[in-house]
């Protein structure tokens, strides 16, 4: 008899899975977008209304997955984007991401409302790249806090978050009151709970603040959460190093441009100067191809490796990563390109179904 194989074998089959087995509050958490979820949606869909060219015969066996972020070379072009309170979903929380980014050559970026700070995340899994996402508190002596302890236990870069003020409005979490009772963190912010920090975010920030922490930190600065060229040029002119064109997994200001779309007008516009990364929607090894191809030089996970977490433990986010990974290699042997990092303009190619 032919045994039917029920491993999830794809990004997607994880998300099924992780559907299963997570519970209500985590599920809306994870999986809310703002408001009518417009840009939650597309943020997947532009990325397949992209079409790829690919080149033949061009002998490439092995193609070379690897790019340069922040002068570093890196195994491969995949960051684990900076996600809240992953003790929510399973215990293995953040340090068990982090075993899956040290087994897998992976970057994470940790978030500032981690269930685990930056120090206890270091002293867990030494071996991991890491950097550290940042908000700003409205007291700035907890910022500095943590941009010294990043500085102190081995983080390489800091991801300042723009695109969140305030929170966006996201129905389903309103619904099943995720927010008032997280996990606590371990106390490396000052001891607060993560709710409380939530709520101490300071909505007015600006450029001039942009300015300062570039300057008050010796770590590169990338700036998450850009949308349009004239921002990216702040950004560049503040002393950022780095932009993530993101809109925040759809989870922040809804109807606007995916990540994809994004994308082209910020990389012409500063990627000569800055390392522009991209993140929202990329689930299949296509979606990082057409991503280098538009100009970016890495791409941020976000829901996947929380679905493997809340499957599997750090194993399941391991496997998620793994298939990504995988899929990535074999796109790239199927396009006919030698190396990730020569990824260009000329592999896409306009999709006859994206027309209206
Ligand atoms: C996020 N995101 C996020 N971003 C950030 O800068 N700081 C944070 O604390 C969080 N928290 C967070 C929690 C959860 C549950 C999700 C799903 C997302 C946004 C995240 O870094 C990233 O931009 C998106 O998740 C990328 O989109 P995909 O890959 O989830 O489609
Ligand atoms: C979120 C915040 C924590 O997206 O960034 O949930």
């Amino acid at each position: 008899m032919v045994q039917a194989n029920s491993e999830p074998l794809s990004l997607a089959d994880y998300e099924r899975a992780a559907q299963a087995v997570l519970g209500e509050r985590a599920r809306s958490y994870i999986g809310g977008g703002a408001t009518d979820a417009i840009t939650l949606a597309d943020n997947q869909a532009a990325w397949s209304r992209l079409a790829l060219a690919p080149r033949v015969f061009t002998g490439v066996a092995e193609p070379d997955p690897s790019v340069t972020v922040l002068g570093s070379r890196l195994p491969h072009p995949l960051i684990i984007a900076p996600t809240a309170f992953a003790a929510l979903t399973h215990p293995d929380a953040e340090p068990g991401i982090a075993r899956a980014a040290a087994a897998t050559a992976t970057t994470i970026c940790l978030s500032t409302l981690a269930s685990t700070g930056p120090a206890a995340l270091a002293r867990a899994v030494p071996d991991c790249r890491r950097w550290f996402q940042l908000y700003v508190f409205s007291d700035r002596g907890v910022t500095g806090e943590l941009i010294a302890a990043a500085e102190a236990h081995g983080y390489d870069a800091l991801v300042l978050t723009a695109d969140r003020p305030v929170l966006g409005i996201r129905e389903a979490e309103l619904r099943h009151a995720v927010r008032g009772g997280e996990p606590a963190a371990d106390g490396a912010v000052g001891g607060a709970a993560p709710a409380d920090f939530s709520a101490r975010i300071d909505p007015g920030v600006t450029w001039a603040d942009v300015e300062r922490l570039a300057a008050q930190t010796r770590l590169p600065l990338i700036v998450k959460g850009i949308l349009t060229a004239s921002d990216a040029r702040r950004a560049l002119a503040s002393g950022a190093a780095g932009v993530v064109v993101s809109n925040h997994g759809g989870r922040q200001l809804d109807t606007t441009l995916s990540g994809a779309d994004a994308l082209p007008a910020v990389a012409d516009a500063v990627g000569d100067e800055l390392d522009v990364l991209v993140d929202g929607g990329i689930r299949r090894g296509t979606d990082v191809v057409k991503a280098l191809a538009l100009g970016a030089r890495a791409v941020m996970i976000g829901r996947p490796v929380l679905w493997g977490l809340g499957v599997a433990g750090s194993d399941g986010a391991r496997r998620v990563i793994e298939i990504l990974l995988a899929e990535l290699q074999n796109a790239l042997a199927l396009t006919g390109v030698a190396r990730a990092a020569e990824l260009d303009g000329s592999v896409l190619a306009p999709a006859p179904w994206a027309r209206r």
